[in-house]
């Protein structure tokens, strides 16, 4: 922009003169407070476009899901001046919230996040032309993507979440000044933020499959021994930091070889599931339960002394036995577990000086040992070590 600055000359002159220099001075004055707005607008912009930058790199450097949805739902607002920011995400089969569930996702916590199975739960919002659409808000067409216990816009920006020109949700930005948001705004800018927003978002949702599939037992949906050895190690840290017992069990079923041969391999695995779900009914959540292999589950008790453990395996033991598998086939299957249970009550004391991973190998060692005494005692049994 170029800026005229008239000089005036010292003049002493005609009372015309000086109405004209009255002029030139007030005109003079007006193009100074233009110039003070357009540069006080110039380093807002400035300003804005450095935070949307940070925000950009924010969002592509995310390491998982809820450091990603955190940045959109709660930072965004904050950045782009705006009253209210919701994500739709398409779920078709609802896989990504099952597993990011199982991942320990509290989705509580983000009341902003919002699922869909389908395109036609999102209403009839335009966003099958894959373009944004902005204007008032309107309770019948907006309601879904802006629920009622968040702030209510009075304006709105709906843009369309798009990878491979596939849609997988979309990016809702609300805002209580009504002409925020109107339809013949320009979009280029939103979609830019809408696209790295896709981008990030499918490369945390496949990492975060990838995790899942690899610490997770296919057939039950429980942990793998991957899982369950990373988690043993922190949980003896944690434990001999603060001072409180653990508890370890193996459980295998009983003649599992005969079962099989009884209601064939599909039946087995009908068996492998049930139980899987019959010991999680027994556990509390903080509790780690993983397979390890054929018919073999282990559990970690947090905070769990001998008598408390053994309890516990005792209600899995019965749970178990006094009731009948009902099989896919409609058949059902009597089914019987040994388990061996170890302790270690004493990290702080003569635990305290050994590493983590020889106190873990050893602990696993003595359940395994107590399962082998529970079948050589003749099945269906808990056997407890100290
Ligand atoms: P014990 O009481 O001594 O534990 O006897 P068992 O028959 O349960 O033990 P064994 O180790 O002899 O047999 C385990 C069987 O588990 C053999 C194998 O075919 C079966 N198995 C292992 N993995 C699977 C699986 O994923 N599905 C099914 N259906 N069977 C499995
Ligand atoms: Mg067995
Ligand atoms: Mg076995």
């Amino acid at each position: 922009m170029t800026v005229f600055t008239k000089t005036i000359p010292d003049y002493q002159g005609t009372s015309q003169d000086s109405a004209l220099i009255r002029d030139l001075t007030a005109e003079n004055e007006q193009l100074r407070e233009t110039l003070k707005n357009l540069l006080e607008q110039a380093t807002h912009n400035h300003q804005v476009m450095r935070r949307h930058q940070a925000f950009d790199l924010q969002v592509v450097g995310a390491s998982g899901f809820t450091e990603l949805i955190g940045s959109i739902v709660q930072t965004l607002p904050l950045i782009a001046e705006l009253d209210v920011v919701t994500l739709t995400l398409l779920d078709h089969g609802g896989d990504i919230h099952r597993v990011l569930q199982n991942l320990g996702v509290d989705f509580n916590c983000y009341p902003n996040l919002l699922f869909v199975e389908n395109e036609a739960e999102l209403g009839n919002l335009p966003l099958a032309s894959h373009q944004a659409s902005m204007g008032l808000f309107n309770a019948q067409q907006h309601r879904q993507l802006f629920p009622a216990d968040l702030t209510t816009p009075a304006s709105v920006a709906i843009v369309p979440l798009l990878r491979n020109k596939r849609l997988i949700g979309s990016l809702n930005l609300g805002s209580r000044d009504p002409a925020r948001f109107t339809a013949n705004l320009g979009t280029d800018f939103i979609e830019h933020m809408a696209s790295i927003i896709a981008i990030s978002l499918e490369n945390v949702i496949s990492n975060e499959l990838l995790k899942y599939i690899s610490l997770t037992d296919p057939l039950t949906g429980v942990h793998n021994r991957r899982f369950f050895d990373r988690r043993l190690l922190e949980e003896i840290g944690r434990a001999r930091r603060q001072g409180y017992p653990l508890a370890c069990m193996y459980i295998d079923i009983d003649f599992f070889k005969q079962i099989n041969d009884t209601v064939g391999h599909q039946g087995g695995d009908d068996v492998l599931r049930e139980l899987a779900t019959r010991i999680k009914a027994e556990l509390r959540l903080s509790d780690a339960l993983a397979r390890f292999g054929g018919e073999e589950f282990v559990v970690l008790l947090i905070d769990a002394n001998s008598t408390s453990a053994c309890m516990v395996a005792e209600r899995i033991r019965l749970g178990i036995a006094n009731q009948p598998f009902k099989l896919r086939t409609g058949r059902y299957c009597d089914v019987t577990v040994s388990i061996g249970v170890a302790t270690l009550c004493d990290l702080g004391g003569t635990e305290r000086n050994k590493p983590i991973e020889t106190i873990a190998q050893n602990f696993l060692e003595l359940a395994d040992h107590a399962l082998y005494e529970a079948k050589e005692y003749g099945r269906n049994r808990v056997v407890c070590t100290k």
